[in-house]
């Protein structure tokens, strides 16, 4: 009898562990990522982006993979692409290129490591030098 309610006990604390597990993959994507760029604003040439992440309670978010794709408001361009990891207190620096003068649209897609991601596009414009 009393194994029989330990054994139950067992199973709903494993069933409430689950739901744990699913609802933190929920909050995995509530990140908070930001871009800011060097130099500021962005100028054509050379820069460095300068994302961080957090999660929803802003505590930095360490050894994700960063993607970078930065497109053009116009069609014909080779987005320029960058990538990232490590991200020591949650910020990632990427060496970038600004191609072109003009509007652009920057897409960071994040893998976490729990495996989740998070996606953001910024927009800005881009000087020319
Ligand atoms: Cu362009």
């Amino acid at each position: 009898m009393k194994l029989k309610l330990t054994l139950l006990l067992l199973i709903a604390a494993l069933a409430l562990a689950g739901c744990a597990r699913a609802s933190d993959q929920i909050a995995g994507g509530d990140v908070a990522i930001t871009l800011a760029t060097q130099p500021d604003p962005a100028v054509v040439g050379d820069a460095t982006l300068i994302i961080t992440l957090a999660d929803a309670d802003g505590n930095p978010i360490e050894d994700a993979a960063l993607n970078v794709k930065g497109d053009m408001n116009h069609a014909g361009m080779v987005p320029v692409l960058a990538e990232a990891s490590g991200g020591p207190a949650g910020v990632y620096d990427l060496p970038f290129e600004w191609t072109m003068p003009g509007d652009w649209i920057v897409t960071v897609e994040a893998t976490l490591p729990d495996g989740s991601t998070a996606v953001e596009r910024f927009e800005l414009s881009v000087e020319s030098g």
